[in-house]
């Protein structure tokens, strides 16, 4: 069991930095039922730098590190990318130490004194569970026995009672459930002795990114130090375990999913002529925390007619008139998951006939994207189906010319539409972008759909009747063996739908 005894014990293992605990599934299950009990006697007077079941039992349950993800959950992510790394490796170069280094996000300051909303570093929260600025989880895997340790801000009466309470490294122990803690500050001389004990290791640590930049450079010195060329990226590995979701991390983003779905059918229904893009922003964050998402994923697109033109419009500041769309890009992250949604409607309530002949254009190749689903393409795969059918409906409805040949059709619609048409999704927005796009979906992957036509005055493609239009749909899809499930099914996008819920709110 762990306990704050196990803590000042710790000390005389540091130099050798033998492992304490190897962590087997069933020594997990053990752990757990003695950690709950742990962590509720011993605990329960501690401040914490996150939400804990006991003081925010409207949030997270009791075993739980962070809403919805149980410890154990935790602890198979770091076994698994242990496993990984050391199965890889031992193939093709013999060498049995890895030490894995994961720092966490620090905060970044807008002005003096004046923070950011804090987001940590994902795989540091994919591994931990842990919300709190400038840790460092380093993992080792010696053979077999794999440790993970954390490195904790320590507690300060001074600093707490500005920022609010840090977790500690007393509490940490018991309730991220790792083999050790230390205080950050002994990060690096810790690092060192394993190093020192095991020169031939190989140190993983994502050298592009960098997230704190004392325990950047520090590590750059030493490994120097150690005539290594450089670090070894473990971020494929994180992302092969993380583009799977499991099915706590599914039920997460499924609700994720339906708040986005009905903050944006929600913005829909209030929206009326004359509003403004930066109202109707408004409304779709209101929406979407009132339903308890922490914050919009992402700055929404909100743009009015011609600014849907513009792929990524976030000046969102315009009045939108009489007889133009909206085209809405909005999603919010609920318990570190996100949902990312387009909507495109007309404000008045009714498309007109131009607006209306794209809107089932893409609506269709939507449909038809997504039950290409079923096949488990790749992403690249439906991307070019997406570029194919554009120019082929277009000109079936005579708005490009019929005359162009395949090499032709295929840049027409390329002009119409430059951007990708899918990208995995889950804790990042464009989530595991390591994974590459050629692979065919597998189940328990969350992918977008997201098809679109933006046609601006320099298209010479298509008449000047349709210049300025600009629509999307982008819906969130979870693959499954046989029928994949749109998570956004809840949010209107049929015309009739649209319409009905568009004119609700005129006067
Ligand atoms: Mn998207």
């Amino acid at each position: 069991m762990y306990t704050l005894k196990c803590i000042s014990r710790l000390p005389l293992n540091i130099l050798t930095f033998q492992p304490i605990a190897k962590c087997s599934s069933k020594g997990i299950q053990n752990a757990t039922l003695q950690y709950r009990q742990s962590v509720q006697n011993v605990m329960q007077g501690v401040a914490y730098g996150q939400p804990t079941p006991w003081t925010h039992s409207h949030l997270i349950k009791d075993g739980e590190v962070v809403p919805g993800i149980d410890v154990n959950e935790f602890q198979a992510r770091r076994n698994k990318l242990m496993e990984k790394i050391s199965r890889v490796n031992k193939s093709c170069f013999k060498i049995s130490a890895h030490v894995v280094i994961i720092p966490s996000a620090s905060k970044v300051y807008m002005s003096d004194k004046i923070p950011y909303v804090f987001r940590q570093n994902t795989d540091f929260l994919y591994l931990t569970g842990c919300q709190e600025p400038n840790s460092i989880l380093l993992m080792t895997a010696i053979n077999d026995n794999y440790t993970s340790t954390l490195f904790m801000q320590p507690k300060n009466p001074q600093i707490e009672l500005w920022e609010g309470p840090r977790t500690g490294v007393t509490a940490a122990l018991p309730f991220f459930q790792v083999d050790q803690v230390f205080p950050v500050s002994e990060f690096h001389s810790i690092l060192q002795s394993f190093l020192n004990a095991h020169k031939n290791s190989i140190v993983w640590y994502d050298g592009a990114n960098i997230l704190q930049a004392e325990v950047h450079q520090n590590l750059q010195q030493l490994i120097k130090t150690l005539n290594k060329q450089e670090f070894n990226n473990p971020k494929s590995f994180l992302h092969e375990l993380r583009v799977i979701k499991s099915k706590a991390e599914q039920n997460l983003m499924r609700r994720s999913c339906e708040i986005a779905s009905a903050a944006i059918s929600e913005t829909i229904r209030k929206s009326k002529i004359g509003m403004t893009e930066h109202e109707l922003f408004a409304t779709v964050d209101y929406e979407s925390r009132m339903r308890g998402a922490e914050f919009l994923a992402y700055p929404p697109v909100v743009a009015g007619g011609k600014n849907a033109n513009v792929i990524h419009y976030i000046a969102n500041n315009q009045f939108v008139c009489d007889k133009e769309m909206v085209l809405m890009d909005a999603g919010c992250e609920y318990h570190g998951y996100t949902s990312d949604i387009t909507r495109t409607w007309p404000i008045n309530g009714t498309f007109t006939p131009n607006q209306r002949i794209l809107y089932e254009i893409i609506l269709d190749i939507q449909k038809t994207l997504i039950n290409k689903l079923k096949e488990m393409p790749s992403l690249d795969i439906i991307y070019h189906d997406m570029c194919r059918l554009l120019g082929k409906r277009l000109q079936e409805e005579c708005i490009i010319s019929k005359n162009l040949n395949t090499a032709q059709l295929l840049e027409a619609a390329h002009h119409c539409c430059p951007h990708h048409v899918s990208h995995y999704l889950g804790m990042d927005v464009h989530d595991t972008m390591n994974i590459s796009l050629y692979n065919p979906v597998l189940p328990g992957m969350i992918i977008t759909v997201e098809p679109g036509i933006y046609l601006n005055s320099n298209n010479k493609f298509v008449p000047s009747e349709f210049h300025g239009l600009g629509i999307r749909l982008e819906d969130n899809i979870l693959i499954h063996e046989h029928t994949p499930e749109i998570l956004t099914e809840s949010c209107p996008k049929e015309v009739m739908e649209i319409e009905i819920l568009a004119q609700q709110n005129q006067t």
